[in-house]
């Protein structure tokens, strides 16, 4: 059950309010398989004052991004209480403060772990005392992780925190030093382009087995700039050296095959510095292999 959230406040380029338009327009509702229904786009709610907001410089326009938050959460909530596996299309990587937040609350609910798969060339572990810029799309999953910082987003109702010995941030390649101290302190693994390389998925393979094995419900949090920009150029902070489409697609096959998928988000596709729609296509085109709808959609494009 996919649904949109046009917002890019938390990047440090604007474009990526763009993506939902441009993933459906590129064909995410049939590769999300038979019977997926797009709910259509989220309204923010009331960029409500936020306690610490005066941070200004340190976190940019954090009073607006919370009514985003606030309303991505409540959406994905609802589905997950349907019973439905809620899709989030960014939008900007600040949103899955809210995704993630209903899929803590309703896996704690369960009585379930939660685990999170964070893929992306980034780790998103900044607070705004270590970030550089300032963008809360870099503080996302160090907020969720209880980090100090950025809890008043959310309102008055915090969500479960993440545990970061259940994350894994996978395809990771350019961390900031404070950022990379801060997740080997926490016990977030960190996986490097290099390390899959080298590895084979096995890192991978070991986080899917560990979801099993505790019976964990499993978040997907799909940053499209985990692909090299050779192939995804349409994203605002590209960094070179990233997945093949390939091995994408494999990681996602692999998360498809343990069967724990309970939500997803698609964020940072900017369609405003994409060519010819190909970053929204193989994004798309990627998702398929997510779902079980491939069909070999890779060899077919090519
Ligand atoms: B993305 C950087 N670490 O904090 C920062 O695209 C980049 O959601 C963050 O992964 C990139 O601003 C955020 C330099
Ligand atoms: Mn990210
Ligand atoms: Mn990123
Ligand atoms: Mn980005």
């Amino acid at each position: 059950m996919s649904f949109g959230a046009t917002m890019d406040l938390g990047a440090s380029r604007r474009g990526a309010a763009g993506g939902p338009l441009a993933l459906r327009g590129a064909g995410l509702l049939s590769a999300l398989g038979h019977g997926a229904m797009d709910r259509g786009d989220v309204t923010p709610a009331e960029a409500a004052p936020v306690a610490g907001a005066d941070m200004g410089h340190a976190a940019h326009s954090l009073p607006a991004i919370a009514g985003w938050v606030q309303a991505v959460r409540a959406q994905a909530a609802a589905i997950l209480a349907e019973g439905g596996l809620p899709v989030l299309l960014g939008g900007d990587h600040s949103l899955p403060m809210g995704s993630v937040a209903a899929a803590a609350d309703h896996a704690a609910r369960l009585r379930r772990p939660l685990f999170v798969l964070w893929m992306d060339a980034h780790g998103d572990f900044n607070t705004p005392a270590t970030s550089g810029t300032g963008n809360v799309h870099g503080m996302s999953l160090a907020a969720l992780c209880g980090e100090a910082g950025l809890g008043a987003v959310w309102g008055e109702d915090a969500p479960a925190v993440v545990d970061p010995s259940r994350v894994m941030v996978l395809g990771a390649r350019d961390l900031d030093d404070d950022e990379a101290a801060l997740m080997a302190a926490r016990g977030v693994q960190a996986v490097s382009v290099a390390a899959m390389r080298r590895d084979g998925m096995a890192a991978l393979a070991g986080f899917l087995d560990r979801v099993a094995a505790e019976d964990g419900l499993l978040h997907v949090s799909f940053d499209i700039d985990v692909v090299d920009p050779a192939y995804a150029p349409g994203t605002g902070t590209p960094v070179a050296g990233g997945l093949e489409p390939s091995e994408a697609a494999e990681a996602l096959s692999m998360v498809s095959g343990g069967g724990r998928l309970m939500s997803l988000d698609i964020v940072e596709v900017n369609p405003a510095l994409d060519q010819q729609h190909r970053t929204a296509r193989l994004t798309v085109g990627l998702m398929r292999y997510l779902f079980g709808t491939s069909m070999d959609w890779l060899r077919q494009a090519a």
